[in-house]
């Protein structure tokens, strides 16, 4: 295909990227996440290419994960501006309550498809019938819906820090104490987190015999969570089991209080590649505007959000996204919901909002693979894991294995010895040690 006249080809792949995006987020609504994949690798592969594309055969045999069918969307989009598939998707009205339905937490494919088919397509309409019916929801969608907002609303770091020292303080109590480390993006040095993150081990927990045994487990996860219970600092259990917690907590009123210190927006959101934003604004609370000067509306949306920027819901973000044509300047209005200096701005948050608490237990030889896998972020662990195949090895949060097939034609796994430290699984792998913050590819 050839440009559309008058755009400017070093902007298409940041447009081919933006409808890649599009296209994944609409195939994981749907639960297609096969799709998603693979759009999503391909807008990827466009990401780090370093040349303009003008030209979707060309692309496909250039690019890992760029194949005929995607060729074609890219020059569709290249000579028309859009992809008419993407603007009826948009428009779907189907697609719009699956995507609404699934912003709640533990409702996913499968449970929206069910409500739908209960006539219920969006939550207002879900609230109403939960209410009703108390068995329509499950325990954990049940909080999802209570929770919705402040689930989606992300944790600021100068608040993380007052949770991870709420569980510090109950598994140092605990008899015997337990060990800790918050993982996850919080570990990786994020200015805000989606939840909490906590793992935890003792000394004298030796490894099971066989991984995924329970039966050795002992049963510190629960006498932890009933005195975080009995503190009100957890509010509800969504799941426990020997070596896994799903809880809600909060901070107490005080604690919550001593971290609302008005704090100002900042004004411009930065986007590293050419073409920076031209201006961003916020209000607390209120709505804000990106303005980009080229077609990079998608990316900085996305490092807005990487930024701590929330945006109050994900139509939002998909509704945000650039017309395909644009190659001139753009605006997305998005409702900051929190910002990051400790507080909160979101419009409802007139006390502690409430957060997830993941809890892990493991035995002190798993420690390391543990934090390791705990940490991330996925697509960290993914390519970690991948490595170790290649070398004949396996590695899970369990610890690192070597993998070989016994006598009778079954795979043993044995783990490596001394993997005390996230350092010694990175070089028995062949691999350069990557601190916690450099693991987000
Ligand atoms: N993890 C993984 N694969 C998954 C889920 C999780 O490898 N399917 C690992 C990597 C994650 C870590 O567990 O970093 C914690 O999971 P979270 O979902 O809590 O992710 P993050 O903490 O990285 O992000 P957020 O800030 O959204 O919680
Ligand atoms: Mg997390
Ligand atoms: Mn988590």
């Amino acid at each position: 295909g050839t440009p559309a006249a008058g755009a400017d080809p070093s902007t298409n792949n940041q447009r081919i990227e933006a409808m890649l995006l599009e296209l994944a987020e609409t195939e994981k609504v749907k639960g297609d996440n096969v799709r998603a994949g693979a759009y999503f690798k391909a807008a990827k592969a466009v990401r780090e290419h370093p040349s303009p594309i003008t030209d979707g055969k060309k692309a496909a045999k250039e690019l890992k994960g760029v194949g005929k069918k995607i060729a074609e969307k890219i020059d569709e989009l290249l000579s028309t501006g859009k992809l008419a598939r993407l603007e009826r998707e948009r428009g779907d009205a189907g697609t719009s309550s699956l995507r609404q339905l699934q912003r709640v937490s533990g409702i996913g494919i499968k449970a929206a498809e069910a409500l739908q088919a209960k006539g219920i397509m969006d939550l207002l309409t879900l609230r109403a019938r939960a209410e009703a019916d108390p068995t329509l929801l499950t325990h954990e969608q049940t909080l999802g819906l209570t929770h919705l907002e402040d689930f989606e609303s992300r944790i600021p770091r100068a608040e993380m820090l007052r949770l991870e020292a709420a569980v510090r303080r109950a598994a140092d109590a605990h008899s015997p104490p337990l060990d800790m480390t918050v993982c996850g993006s919080f570990r990786r040095g994020k200015a805000f987190s989606g939840d909490v993150d906590v793992l935890l081990t003792n000394p004298s927990f030796a490894r099971v015999p066989e991984d995924g045994d329970a039966a050795g487990t002992p049963g510190w996860l629960s006498t932890l969570v009933a005195a975080l219970k009995a503190s009100g600092f957890v509010t509800a259990v969504i799941a426990l089991g020997a070596k896994k917690a799903a809880c809600v907590c909060r901070l107490a009123d005080d604690e919550w209080r001593a971290l609302q210190q008005p704090t100002a927006l900042p004004a411009p959101m930065e986007v590293e590649s050419a073409g920076a934003v031209s201006e961003g604004s916020g209000e607390a609370g209120g709505e804000g505007s990106i303005v980009t000067d080229c077609g990079q509306l998608g990316d900085c949306l996305r490092r807005s959000l990487s930024d701590g920027y929330s945006l109050s819901s994900r139509e939002t973000m998909s509704g945000g996204s650039p017309p395909a044509s644009a190659a001139g300047p753009q605006t997305a209005s998005f409702d900051v919901s929190s910002f990051s200096g400790g507080f909160d701005v979101g419009a409802g948050a007139s006390g502690p909002r409430y957060r997830r608490l993941d809890l892990r237990l493991v035995p002190c030889e798993s420690y390391a693979a543990s934090v390791l896998y705990f940490t991330g972020s996925d697509e960290h662990n993914k390519s970690m894991r991948s490595v170790a195949i290649a070398k004949g090895m396996k590695l899970s949060e369990y610890g690192l294995f070597t993998v070989r097939k016994g006598t009778d034609g079954k795979l043993v796994e044995e783990p490596l010895p001394g993997m005390h430290t996230e350092q010694a699984i990175f070089e028995a792998l062949g691999m350069a040690y990557k601190a916690p913050a450099e693991r987000d590819l």
